[in-house]
């Protein structure tokens, strides 16, 4: 069978899942969101990684309703931590370019939110640059009204696509996720240092905030922290981990 018909029976039987990593303030130490990041649990050879078929996803088209149930299910989850007298959990979904040429896309969010009693501010979307660049105008209207339903929207892997300063002015973004590569070598690595000072203060002036991905180390944290970068996420805070795992985590930051 070929991954594109597993893919679909994997769905249909329930085995895709979603972990969470936890986004941490550098101001003040406190949970700022989940990223859910999809996980396919195979009966036979366990968890497999996005990065195995995501690309198989989208090129198929799979990715569209694949993406539709990451959406209700992050917003589900939310609802169920709310439920569970955890509190108001702001979550980040990962977006692909197939999606975005959906035109069923917003409607789709927007019930998610709504079957869920979620806000559409407790909702963000990670956009990569090319899923920026796929198709500017319609991609600037789509922002736009997610903006105004107020879903806050950050660029993901940020600084390793056609990084042009253009976007960030003409797409309604709120946000930067400096990529890991620029992360992993700092402090240490002059050039990687520079990049990632240099992302931080730029955003900062345009009114963006900015999370750190892939931290691992204390001694990345206190240069991210003094560079003055807002959120990190990564392995030194938490992994990805299964909901559960998570709840234990909020059970404790009350
Ligand atoms: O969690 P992990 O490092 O294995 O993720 C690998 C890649 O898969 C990352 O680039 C991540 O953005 C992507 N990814 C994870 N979950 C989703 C998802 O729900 N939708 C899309 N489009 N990409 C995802
Ligand atoms: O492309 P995207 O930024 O969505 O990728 C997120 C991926 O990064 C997730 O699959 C997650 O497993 C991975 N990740 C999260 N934290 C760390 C970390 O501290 N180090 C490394 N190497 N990868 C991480
Ligand atoms: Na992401
Ligand atoms: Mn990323």
């Amino acid at each position: 069978l070929s991954l594109e018909t597993n893919l679909r029976k994997a769905m249909e039987r329930g085995e895709l899942l979603l972990y969470y990593q936890p986004q941490v303030s550098l101001h003040d130490g406190r949970l700022v969101g989940l990223e859910a990041l999809l996980r396919w649990n195979h009966p036979e050879t366990g968890l497999i990684s996005p990065a195995e078929f995501i690309p198989v996803a989208e090129d198929s088209g799979m990715i569209v309703p694949i993406g539709r149930w990451v959406l209700r299910t992050a917003c589900r989850q939310v609802a169920l931590w709310r439920e569970a007298g955890l509190g108001t959990i702001n979550v980040s979904v990962n977006l692909s370019v197939r999606q975005t040429r959906d035109p069923h896309l917003l409607r789709d969010i927007l019930d998610a939110l709504h079957d869920n009693g979620v806000s559409p501010g407790q909702l963000e979307l990670e956009i990569t640059e090319s899923v920026l660049m796929d198709n500017v105008k319609v991609n600037v209207e789509l922002l736009e009204r997610l903006q105004t339903e107020g879903i806050r929207l950050s660029i993901d892997d940020f600084g390793t696509g056609y990084s042009s300063m253009a976007y960030l002015k003409r797409f309604p973004i709120d946000q930067v996720k400096i990529d890991r590569t620029f992360v992993r070598d700092i402090p240490g690595n002059g050039d990687d240092e520079a990049i990632t000072s240099a992302i931080i203060a730029m955003a900062h002036s345009l009114g963006l905030s900015v999370v750190a991905e892939g931290v691992e180390t204390a001694a990345q944290l206190d240069f991210l922290r003094s560079a003055g970068c807002d959120v990190m996420q990564g392995y030194y805070f938490a992994e990805p981990r299964p909901a559960e795992q998570v709840s234990a985590l909020l059970t404790r930051r009350m």
